[in-house]
Order: structure tokens, then sequence, then C-alpha cells
């Protein structure tokens, strides 16, 4: 059983409001932090101002109860969940500023005896950059009490949530739970355990940020894997689904499916920290990480060649902007890399766009004379080729329109 009543959770983007509201919903008095006033407005009237099946619903439950309000000053709380974007810098390392930026917020409330949880992924050390910048900014307090000074607890908790599923895994999934202490540690399992019905396994600080890269690395090695296969197939001429399906069969083989490129916040970026720390050390993780960021090229000199085959102005429909199915993110997503290169490449070519989840083009993509977001049916209809960028349900209804059209389809979605 927790003794912890009020949370703070700063940030309130995709991994800090569910994380909020499914802590209000469990009885617990949460204050969400944001420094966009639209963001704190919009959560105050029980308003997600982002697509997440189930959100709307927690978070208008949870505001209605009382139980949930957003602000953008910190407040006092017993424990503080820190959930800001750490990007990476050009060079690859990352960029910790957010993460400062909250325990300059938070420092000035901590009496002693509070929690403090990085939820952002992070690089390795960062929690206990995060605890020596508290300790910087508060020198009477310490991790230890040494001295008689009143105790701080730090912990790291990454977050392991998917896009589309975040209200369910929050639940489902088991936690890693890394502390600079084991009271700290415990203190964190005790709080998460409120909603989280996984098993949550207890390690130490720095293990517990590269169990979180090292989960994102996996997949983007395995991902790398695939797309190398698809480059591989195309130049052999053979069916890269077909070979995958077939190689499937064999019990100890699952590989995953090819695809534009990977986007997202999280797997493009996460083994970048890994490099980043030991660079001589990991040449497969940066390997993997060249060959998917090397495919929404390859993918656009495959449209440029089959869009040269055909007469000239022919119109070239696209289908999907966000990072993957189903969803309303565009954040580093392959198919706006992809649909910005083939306007520039295709000038004299009219690109008609479908993305059923945004109702105006992002901004890379705002203003271009070739470019024009419509419908699906009828970006297909009027084209004489087709690329497949995403693979929304949405699209399934497109299939019908393609007889005698070119098709490239990156995630092998008309096969199936
Ligand atoms: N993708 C492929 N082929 C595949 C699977 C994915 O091309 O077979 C692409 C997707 O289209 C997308 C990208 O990879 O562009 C990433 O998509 P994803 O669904 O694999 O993962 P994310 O980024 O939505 O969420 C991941 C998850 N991590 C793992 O599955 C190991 C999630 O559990 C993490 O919480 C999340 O990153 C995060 O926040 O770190």
């Amino acid at each position: 059983m927790t003794s912890i009543e009020t949370a703070a959770v700063i940030g309130l983007g995709y991994i800090g409001l569910p994380t909020a509201a499914i802590l209000a919903t469990n009885g617990i008095n949460v204050i969400g932090v944001d420094v966009n006033q639209s963001t704190v407005d919009a959560v105050n009237r029980g308003e997600v101002p982002f697509v997440e099946p189930d959100l709307g619903v927690h978070v208008a439950g949870a505001v209605s109860q009382g139980h949930l309000k957003a602000t953008q000053d910190t407040p006092a709380a017993q424990a503080y969940i820190v959930a800001v974007p750490t990007p990476f810098r050009d060079d690859r390392s990352a960029d910790l500023s957010f993460i400062e930026a909250a325990a300059r917020g938070i420092a000035p409330q901590l009496q002693g005896g509070e929690l403090i949880i990085l939820e952002s992924t992070s690089p390795p050390r960062a929690t206990r950059h995060l605890a020596e910048y508290l300790l910087d900014l508060r020198p009477d307090l310490s991790l230890d009490g040494a001295g008689g000074s009143p105790v701080i607890h730090v912990a790291h908790c990454p977050e392991r949530v998917l896009p589309g599923r975040v209200m369910i895994e929050l639940v489902t999934n088991d936690r890693i739970v890394g502390g600079l202490t084991p009271e700290a540690a415990s203190l964190a399992r005790d709080l998460y355990a409120v909603f989280c019905k996984g098993e949550i396994l207890m390690t130490d600080d720095v293990t517990a940020e590269m169990a979180k890269l090292v989960e994102n690395s996996y997949r983007d090695v395995n991902i790398a894997f695939a797309n190398e296969l698809s480059v591989i197939s195309s130049k052999l001429d053979i069916d890269v689904w077909e070979l995958i399906r077939l190689a499937n069969h064999h019990p100890r083989v699952n590989i995953l499916n090819p695809g534009p490129g990977v986007g997202g916040h999280c797997i493009a970026v996460d083994p970048w920290f890994i490099v980043s720390a030991a660079p001589t050390e990991s040449r497969l993780i940066k390997t993997a990480r060249e060959v998917n960021d090397a495919k929404p090229g390859w993918v656009v000199s495959e449209v440029v060649a089959v869009v040269e085959s055909l007469v000239h102005g022919a119109e070239v429909a696209v289908l999907g902007l966000a990072f993957k199915a189903n969803i309303d993110d565009l954040r580093e997503s392959p198919a706006i890399e992809i649909a910005v290169d083939l306007a520039s490449k295709l000038t004299g070519n009219k690109i008609n766009i479908a993305e059923p989840h945004v109702r105006e083009l992002p901004s890379r993509l705002q203003g271009l004379e070739n470019v024009e977001l419509m419908d699906p049916i009828a970006a297909v209809r009027r084209s004489a080729a087709v690329v497949l960028l995403v693979d929304h349900e949405a699209f399934r209804d497109v299939a019908v329109h393609l007889d005698g059209k070119l098709l490239v389809d990156t995630r092998g979605f008309f096969k199936g």
C-alpha cells in the first residue's frame, strides 16, 4: 500500500497525461503540470489534446471527480513523476534540458520525504543527473540522510506502453523500477501498484534506464532486418512478404514487417542513447539505425522510378502520414519524409495525400503547389500511381479502386 495521496505529474503529453489520469481514477489526487497553457486548459475542461483510445473517458472522469487538475506551476506534492521529452541533439547525445527544467520547478517545493520518479526515456545515468541537479539546487537535502538532513527518494520507472494501447498497457504491462536507493525503488513500486496489475520488477537506476533502451533497440534491430530483406528482395525480384511468411513457418523464426522506415519518438531515438554511451561497442545497434534511416530514401527512389514510367504529369496518391497505423501521431514519421521528398522531386506531378487522422497537412507540406490533402478514395481515383505508406484500416476501402494503377505498397497492406 502506498502512503502517497498527492502526486504531481510533470509533462502532460502522450505518457504523462495517461499516467496522471490512471493514478487519479485510482484515488490519488493528481496535479498535472505542463508548460503549455492550452494543454492545461484542455485537461481542466476534462479534454484530451491528442488521440489515444479510452484516455478521454479517464481524463473526463478524473477531472469531474476532482481527482485531477492541471496547472503551469509545480505544486507541493508527496510524489513527482517527470514525463517530459528527452530528444537527441545534433550529435545524437540526449538533451536533458527538459528534465532540468522540471527539476527547477520541483526543487523549491521539496521538504524531505518526497519521491521523485523519472519516467522519461533516458540515457544511462540521467536519473543520477536529475538527483544531483536537485541536490545542487537544494543542498539542505540528501539521498541518504547524511548529517541528519531530510531525504529525497529518486527512482527511474521507464514507461513501455504502446501508443494506441496506452490505457490497456499501463495496467497490464510489467514495470521496471530502478531506485537510486532500495527505499526509493520500494516507494515507487508501491505507487505504481495502485494501478499496475503486471509484475513490478525492482533494480537499480542505470539498469532500469538501459532496460528501456534495450527493449526499443531490440525492436529496431529486428525491424532493420526486415527492412534490409525488403531491399534485397527487390533487387532479386522476389516478393518479400511471401518470403517472410514462408520463413516465419519455422518454429524459431519470427521476422517483423518491412515498412517505409521506423518512426515515432522512441524506437528511432532510443538506440542512439546506447550508441552515444558506448560508441565503439554499439556496432550492430548503430548499423540497424542506419539501415532503418535509409529506408525512406530508398522508397522515394522506387516511387520516382515508377512515376517516370508513367505519362508526363500523372498524379500520385500518397496514403498515410502518421508514423504507424491507426494513430494521428506524425512525429518522426518516415511517411512525412517521403511525402516531402516526393513533392520536391516530382514537381511536374500532383501529389494527392490522404491521411484520415488529420484535418490539415503538417507544416512541412503546407503551401507546396503540387500537394493536396484529400480523402483516400478521391486521392486514389485521380492518381495513376498509389504509394501506401501507413497501414491505416481506413485505407481498406481503396483496394477496389486500384485496378490499372501502379502500386508501391511499403507495408504489404494490400496483400493481407
Ligand atoms: N514498424 C515496422 N515494422 C514492424 C513494427 C514496427 O516498420 O514490424 C515501425 C512502425 O511502423 C513505426 C515504428 O516501427 O514506424 C515503431 O512502431 P512500434 O509499434 O514498433 O513502436 P512504438 O514506437 O509505437 O512504441 C515502442 C514500443 N516498444 C517496443 O515495442 C519494444 C512501446 O512498448 C514503447 O513504450 C514505446 O516504443 C516507447 O515509448 O518507448
